[in-house]
């Protein structure tokens, strides 16, 4: 079977790039070209330049992988989503891809590009461990591998934060505007985020270049939302039989996808309101509402399949028990939430329940369950303060806690980038006030939760519940 490229023959049902690849010419660079990135921003950026064509193909830049960049570039930028539902499946080949390169290989030219006046956008899905940033102090992590090297030897980056200073620094020292920065990761108010992470980055070496970022840069905020789980060998088999090439790249997801950003850019963006994506003045509503109902209920769906040895999110979603805790987990949440112009909360939560119950998408538990130090804070952690605050009992976010930490204690290699201070925890739990190891762990749960003893009996008494049943 030949590799999908650009001179592949497409069946008539699939669904391909609406405009001339051949003319399409570099404005975005994407750090973090992985699965959510071509199964998300690259789809939107696809309907645009389908809607209105512009020079907005995406430079798809990874890090730390070269095996995606040597496939973007066998096949010329272009593989498969797959949408599927219990209606069946529908492919779609990207072409907004137009070239790979890779953080181990091509770093200068990485760096070169990010300092063309060509490249207006930087957009980044590098998931929430790879910023090193401290939840606590809401700055830069100095003990994070990539920010400790990049504080270190400036010029020559590892990291994504060292990469966005480098490439600023270098349109600063060439007199052009910067670059608009849109991050696309799972954090709240993950624009401003970044940008204070830039600023103190940039700010340990040259002041001037933080005051220009400052003065100058745009930092928007954006959420968003598709489920795609990684894919696997059954996917690949099934992007062949439906465009009659080998795709290494074919991704599974489900129809739904969602995109709500704020609409600050310094120098144009594409139309990829042609895809659905909605502009606002304020992401904040849109992102707590994700982050609380969709990711942490996912989180709850996560280490309790982990603890019952239930591998996809709907094997868990089929157990009538662990459905309604994930209800009660919603209806908990969603009190901690603000109204959410055009959404019905009820609505997207009755959606969440289908969509984790899509029985086409294979999305693992072991693999939500990952880097829980992470994710916890935003999903679960922030909402508890104020369910507290307000007088509930925030006994579905205790409840989730309690998850995560049995799973801790019977996980043999967890994957997490604070997993030995996890193990240590475990290996330190008292009989009487098991969970006061893993809330003592620094720079992980807001003070008003550590020193609360309500939440602390809570999630004991959840511990307790769990080691019972
Ligand atoms: C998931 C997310 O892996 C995880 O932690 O909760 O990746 C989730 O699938 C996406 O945010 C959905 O938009």
């Amino acid at each position: 079977m030949p590799r999908l490229s650009a001179s592949t023959p497409l069946p008539a049902h699939v669904m391909k790039p609406g405009y001339d690849r051949g003319s399409l010419k570099p404005g975005i660079l994407h750090i973090g070209v992985g699965a959510f990135h071509r199964a998300h921003q690259a789809v939107y950026t696809d309907a645009a330049l389908a809607k209105e064509f512009g020079d907005w193909g995406i430079v798809g830049v990874s890090l730390r992988s070269v095996d995606i960049v040597h496939d973007l570039r066998a096949q010329d930028g272009l593989y498969t989503v797959i949408a599927r539902s219990a209606a069946g499946d529908s492919a779609q080949v990207v072409g907004s891809v137009v070239r790979g390169l890779s953080g181990t290989e091509d770093r200068e030219d990485i760096l070169a590009l990010m300092a063309d006046p060509a490249i207006r956008v930087v957009t980044v899905t590098v998931t929430e461990k790879a910023y090193g940033y401290d939840p606590v102090s809401c700055g830069l992590d100095r003990n994070h591998p990539s920010v400790a090297a990049d504080l270190a030897g400036p010029g020559a980056p590892v990291g994504v934060i060292g990469y966005l200073v480098e490439g600023l620094s270098r349109r600063h020292a060439a007199g052009l505007p910067p670059f608009t920065v849109l991050c696309c990761d799972n954090l709240p108010t993950n624009g401003r985020i970044v940008r204070r992470l830039v600023i103190e980055m940039a700010g340990a070496h040259d002041p001037a270049l933080a005051n220009w970022i400052s003065g100058q840069g745009a930092f928007p905020c954006s959420m968003v939302d598709r489920i795609v789980p990684a894919a696997t060998e059954e996917t690949r088999a099934r992007a062949e039989r439906l465009i009659g090439a080998k795709d290494e790249l074919a991704l599974d997801t489900e129809p739904f996808m969602q995109w709500v950003i704020e609409d600050h850019f310094i120098s144009g963006r594409p139309k990829w309101e042609a895809g659905g994506a909605l502009f606002v003045a304020d992401v904040e509503p849109y992102e707590k509402m994700k982050l609380r109902l969709l990711n942490g209920s996912h989180s709850l769906i996560a280490y309790l399949g982990q603890l019952k040895g239930l591998e996809f999110v709907r094997d868990v979603m089929a157990v009538p028990e662990y459905r309604a805790l994930v209800r009660r987990h919603m209806q908990e949440a969603v009190k901690t939430l603000d109204p959410v112009p055009g959404i019905d909360l009820a609505g997207y939560m009755d959606q969440l329940i289908e969509r984790f119950e899509n029985p086409t998408i294979a999305h693992k538990t072991q693999q939500i369950a990952m880097d829980g130090t992470q994710k916890l804070p935003q999903r679960i952690l922030a909402g508890a303060v104020e369910t507290l605050a307000k007088g509930g009992d925030a006994s579905s976010a205790a409840y989730v806690i309690a998850l995560w930490i049995a799973y801790a204690r019977k996980t043999e290699e967890i994957n997490d980038p604070r997993a030995a201070e996890l193990k240590a925890a475990a290996a330190n739990m008292a009989a009487g006030d098991p969970s006061a190891s893993f809330l003592a762990i620094p720079r992980l749960f807001p003070q008003a939760l550590m020193e609360n003893s309500l939440w602390r009996a809570r999630v004991n008494a959840e511990l307790e519940k769990l080691n019972a049943g």
